[in-house]
């Protein structure tokens, strides 16, 4: 495998091509006899071709304007040395079972078993654990990014099985939108007003001000939750030509003048982390005392707007949030504040806001004071105006096409008659909180107006997911880790999780089976066929096959299964459901087999969609199109979190100092904030076990953003390694010096995996990168309890030992 550094990758232009330069498939391919198989995928959809029943390669789909580079890394995710190729069990556990030593997880060797074995061992665990102590001690969030396809929708195959066996405990919300997901229905009426913004025809043709805040698109659109179409960089293109006609204004509001900024020139706001609220404060105060803001709007369409403003002027706590306030706090000066609020005013302008900035403390402040900023703005609801909170994400804003839904796989069962207790609601916590959980069962805590009390949970049953790689604080986790009595975990690869668990189970990777979704999350364009291009590696199973497996022994399987054969069955039902729906309202849509062969549906996108305008039936007739909250209206004063009475979210958006930033004491000891975006090259930890990983790391480690100042304050160079270090551990990082993000902040992207330097001998510190060792695990407030992964100070120096050797790429010692 050559080994490309990254600056002979930086000094290059075009990443498609370089990458293709050094893809070592591309390198050793001759097409002989190749098979071409359609299939997709969370980075988009491509052909596999298959050669001697190996897949070598992919090649775009032709449908795709801007294929992600990422989609060259498929074949080394199905033939990785960090495949996991048979079922494995701990050695205690295997000795001792739920009274093994739990201290040793990530320690103890694992041992070979026979699928028989580890499904007998499975069924009699959940037994004994549904019968001891019962569903709610079984934690079965499953929280991840498995991989694409509504069949082996990974969470609902695990959740149906647990459900038939007596139950388990789930977990509400997402990491992604932690924050917003549970403050946006006190303020929009729905969860959805941020999933559904204007269609990007519209907004291009008729915005002045593009306002980017805390979002870096050019990188997070590469994916998408179902596949992606990368529609979104179609559109950027026709952006960049109306802004040959007219003038257009991007405003980058970000520490970090991102990929996006660069790509689209934007004018830079380089604030310090987690002050947007502040920032925000400081442009609205500036507006209602020049009297640029729209008066007549926040009458009409907004309830609470003298409460707020009396905390804007400081007649509520005497803090007047002017743009000095503001300037203090933010770093960003009060004539920039001031230019900001008068260019606001100014035009149409649309504020587009990613989700970093609600993964902080206090988190459910900054899209709430977004909204109560477009609403003094007051264009909300016309071409060009308002907000969009989700443009960065799975290319949403493209124009959705006219077609049916796709069923998944299902959770519930139809007929219940016989099964009564599958009715049952599962137990709950919000999903960031799961170290807290494990920690503290029988403890209350407070999410969402209402009291909850954690279950003390004896086993862990997770398929599709990565919790040593997603949670924060990673030193809490591994403590927390500890406690229940059984973990079980499904997964391709021996990533830091499944090095934890008790016995793990090798699934098959997407393209060793079956599958259908969408092609295009936002636009739902297609209906695509995923189909199985090579065989399962070694003994790996395809998830569903694992719980049909389970219920087999335990009894259970023809309840399970509904009498269906295999995934196919399904899938043809689902694709059959669809076509049902699509006969009814005369939308054409093949047969399934048809289908099948094909690869592809198509559905069209008509005018209407293009030129959709978010809560523009709103404006139009507020009664009728009343919004979902109390009022009918955009709540800036919510009395609904005011009889929550909490001391960490007011009844309005409020600035509150995070518990680690800048501009807080905790600074003088640790004068760095990190930020830990979503990366260019992965999805997450996905695919840094490929020799994409080769692209971008720095001696062999990932790279962490350095300001050029910064690094010469501390004699760093370029391509140096760095320890990087605060109260709750240390990781080593490769330095990018760089002038492209603000002094004082460093970028650290989620993901790399876990390597834990010596966790035999209680070290700890991470060798590779892995950011969520320096994080902090807390809720961002009593209200939505989300994570708050980018409130986090460290300090960081140059690392000047002998290189420890990176162990997370070769499988764990197996008996
Ligand atoms: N510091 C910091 N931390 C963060 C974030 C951040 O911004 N900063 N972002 C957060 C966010 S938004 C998210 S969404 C989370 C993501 O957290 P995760 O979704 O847990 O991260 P992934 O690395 O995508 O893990 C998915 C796992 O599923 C496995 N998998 C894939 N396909 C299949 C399959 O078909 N079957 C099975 N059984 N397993 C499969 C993969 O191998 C992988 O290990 O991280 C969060 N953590
Ligand atoms: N390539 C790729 N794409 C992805 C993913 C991936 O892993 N890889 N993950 C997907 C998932 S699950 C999600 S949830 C989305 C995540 O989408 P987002 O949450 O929007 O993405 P992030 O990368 O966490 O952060 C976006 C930007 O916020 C900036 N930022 C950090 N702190 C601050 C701050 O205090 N103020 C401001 N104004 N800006 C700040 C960061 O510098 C970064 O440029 O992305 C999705 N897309
Ligand atoms: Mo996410």
């Amino acid at each position: 495998m050559k080994n490309l550094s990254r600056r002979d990758f930086l000094k290059s232009t075009s990443a498609v091509v370089t990458l293709a330069s050094i893809n070592p498939a591309l390198n050793a391919m001759v097409i002989n006899n190749a098979k071409k198989i359609l299939t997709t995928s969370h980075y988009g959809a491509f052909y596999a071709v298959v050669e001697d029943g190996k897949f070598v390669r992919t090649i775009p789909y032709e449908k795709d304007n801007h294929p992600s580079p990422m989609i060259e890394a498929m074949p080394d995710r199905v033939y990785t040395p960090t495949r996991v190729k048979y079922p494995y069990v701990r050695e205690g556990f295997l000795k001792h079972e739920h009274k093994s030593d739990t201290t040793k997880r990530g320690k103890e060797k694992f041992v070979r078993v026979s699928w028989d074995k580890a499904f007998e061992l499975v069924a009699k665990e959940i037994k004994r654990v549904q019968k001891t102590t019962g569903p709610d001690s079984i934690y079965a969030g499953c929280y991840g990014w498995w991989t694409s396809g509504n069949m082996h929708n990974v969470r609902n195959i695990a959740q149906r099985m647990l459900k038939l066996t007596g139950g388990f405990v789930d977990d509400v919300n997402t990491y992604s939108t932690g924050a917003i997901r549970v403050i946006l229905p006190y303020v929009t009426g729905s969860a959805s007003g941020y999933y559904k913004p204007s269609a990007w025809p519209t907004v291009i043709k008729n915005v002045d001000n593009l306002v980017i805040i805390g979002a870096d698109p050019y990188v997070t659109n590469q994916i998408a939750w179902t596949s992606a179409d990368h529609r979104y960089y179609d559109y950027m293109e026709d952006l960049k030509e109306e802004s040959k006609k007219r003038k257009i204004n991007i405003i980058n509001i970000n520490p970090v003048y991102t990929e996006t900024a660069q790509k689209l020139n934007a004018k830079q706001v380089s604030l310090k982390p987690g002050t947007d609220v502040a920032l925000m404060l400081g442009i609205a105060n500036y507006m209602y005392k020049n009297k640029l803001y729209n008066e007549k709007f926040m009458k009409k369409y907004t309830y609470g707007r003298k409460q707020f403003f009396k905390y804007l002027i400081g007649e509520e706590d005497n803090i007047d949030k002017t743009p000095q306030w503001a300037s203090k706090i933010t770093g960003i000066s009060e004539k920039d504040i001031e230019l900001l609020a008068k260019l606001f005013a100014k035009g149409k302008t649309t504020l587009m806001g990613g989700w970093a900035i609600q993964r902080m403390d206090s988190g459910e402040q900054s899209h709430w004071m977004m909204v109560t900023l477009a609403c003094m703005i007051g264009q909300i609801g016309q071409e060009g105006g308002g907000f969009t909170f989700s443009g960065h994400y799975s290319n949403i804003g493209a124009p959705a096409a006219t077609g049916p839904g796709l069923s998944a796989f299902p959770i519930n069962f139809k007929n219940t008659k016989d099964i009564p207790w599958v009715n049952k609601k599962s137990k709950y916590i919000p999903v960031a909180r799961i170290a807290d959980m494990l920690l503290n069962p029988g403890e209350k805590f407070d999410y969402n107006g209402k009291k909850l009390t954690y279950p003390d949970i004896k086993m862990i049953y997770w398929a599709g997911g990565n919790p040593f790689h997603h949670h924060q604080d990673v030193n809490k986790l591994i403590k927390a880790w500890q406690k229940p009595e059984s973990i079980i975990f499904i997964e391709p690869y021996w990533t830091a999780s499944a090095r934890m668990a008790d016995i793990v189970l090798p699934a098959t990777t997407t393209f060793e089976r079956n599958d259908i979704t969408f092609f295009g999350h936002g636009s739902h364009e297609s209906i695509m066929a995923m189909k199985k291009a090579v065989e399962p590696i070694a003994e790996s199973k395809n998830d569903y096959d694992i719980a049909v497996g389970i219920m087999d022994k335990l009894g259970l399987k023809e309840l399970y299964t509904e009498g269906k054969k295999d995934e196919m069955d399904w899938i043809k039902e689902f694709y059959n459901n669809s076509l049902k729906q699509a006969k009814d309202k005369n939308i054409p849509m093949l047969e399934f087999d048809d289908f099948w062969e094909k690869g592809h549906t198509d559905f069209k996108i008509s005018q209407k969609a293009k030129n959709y305008v978010s809560f523009k039936s709103f404006i139009k007739n507020k009664r009728k199109n009343r919004l979902g909250t109390p009022s009918g209206k955009f709540e800036i004063f919510s009395k609904t979190i005011e009889s929550y009475n909490y001391d960490d979210c007011a009844p309005h958006p409020k600035w509150y100092e995070p518990m680690e930033y800048l501009g807080s004491k905790k600074a003088n000891k640790y004068p760095y904030h990190i930020v830990s975006p979503h990366p260019k090259y992965r999805l997450h930890s996905q695919l840094n076990n490929t020799w994409l990983r080769n692209v971008y790391e720095v001696k062999g480690r990932e790279p962490i953003l350095i300001n050029i100042e910064d690094a010469k304050e501390k004699g760093i160079k370029d391509g140096d390694v760095v320890k990087v270090f605060n109260d709750r551990g240390s990781v080593l990082a490769g330095a990018v010096v760089t002038s492209n993000i603000r002094k004082n902040v460093v970028q650290l992207c989620e993901g790399a995996w876990y390597d834990p330097a010596d966790l035999q001998n209680g070290d700890t510190s991470c060798i590779h990168g892995h950011v969520n060792v320096l994080t902090i695990d807390k809720g961002t407030s009593k209200l939505a309890q989300g994570n708050i992964a980018h409130t986090a100070l460290v300090d960081f120096e140059k690392y000047t030992g002998e290189l420890p050797q990176i162990k997370v790429f070769t499988p764990p010692k197996t008996i």
